[in-house]
């Protein structure tokens, strides 16, 4: 019997993605070289800094830790600015029904986020009143596909992490999931998600209850 359903923000909730793009891409132009869509796809659920990384290894770039903090929150500054705009139409279509029908289930609803800008996010959409628990990137020191995220949810609700659900875009979500020891239902690609226990294709017309019924009787 599941108690507890954590979601992941960007990709699950709201496509925040065009905005790390948008963000990304004109500091790569400020650095004078192109970062595409395709590279983009390899900063999916990638913290910050590491997603920096992958940019400058893109560019062909070397920076020193110091220069890279600079940059990152340079970066943070233009996407805090585009997700500032936001509002409850840029919720993904079905996400806000089926949060709504899991907490109507008696279910407890958590965040696990890499974003440190998840709350702002959430208010902006108008959800953070749906949350019991968020934990985003400013609790965490360790990213998915590290449990970190996840565990930490389970445990500040108390609820043992066989009776959690996982819901991931990201490849590493689903491994953080499974290694934290809880039901993972992968959110987009089947052939990228293949290690979950279930995959949709979005929360669009997802039943909670459904899903709930078609997992196995273990994690
Ligand atoms: P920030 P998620 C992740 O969110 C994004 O998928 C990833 O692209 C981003 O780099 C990361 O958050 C950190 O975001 O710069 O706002 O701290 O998918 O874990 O909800
Ligand atoms: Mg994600």
């Amino acid at each position: 019997m599941i108690e507890l359903a954590i979601f992941d923000l960007d990709g699950v909730i709201v496509d925040t993605a065009k905005y790390h793009y948008k963000a990304w891409k004109r500091l790569a132009a400020e650095l004078g070289f192109f970062f595409s869509e395709e590279h983009n796809e390899r900063l999916k659920g990638v913290s910050r800094m590491r997603s920096l990384e992958i940019l400058l290894e893109v560019g062909g770039i070397e920076k020193s830790p110091e220069e890279k903090e600079k940059l990152a929150a340079r970066k943070n500054q233009w996407y805090v600015e585009y997700i500032t705009q936001m509002d409850e139409s840029e919720i993904l279509p079905g996400a806000l029904a089926f949060l709504r029908e899991a907490k109507a289930a008696g279910v407890k609803i958590a965040l696990g986020s890499a974003s440190k800008n998840a709350r702002l996010i959430l208010d902006r959409l108008g959800l953070t009143e749906l949350f019991d628990c968020i934990i985003d990137g400013t609790v965490v020191s360790k990213a998915k596909p590290d449990p970190e995220v996840f565990a930490r949810a389970a445990e500040v609700l108390d609820i043992a992490p066989s009776k959690c659900v996982v819901f991931e875009d990201a490849f590493a979500g689903i491994e953080a999931g499974r290694r934290a020891g809880m039901y993972t239902v992968g959110v987009g690609d089947p052939e990228i998600l293949h290690e979950a226990h279930l995959v949709i294709p979005s929360l669009n017309d997802a039943s909670f209850t459904d899903l709930c019924n078609r997992l196995p009787s273990n994690p």
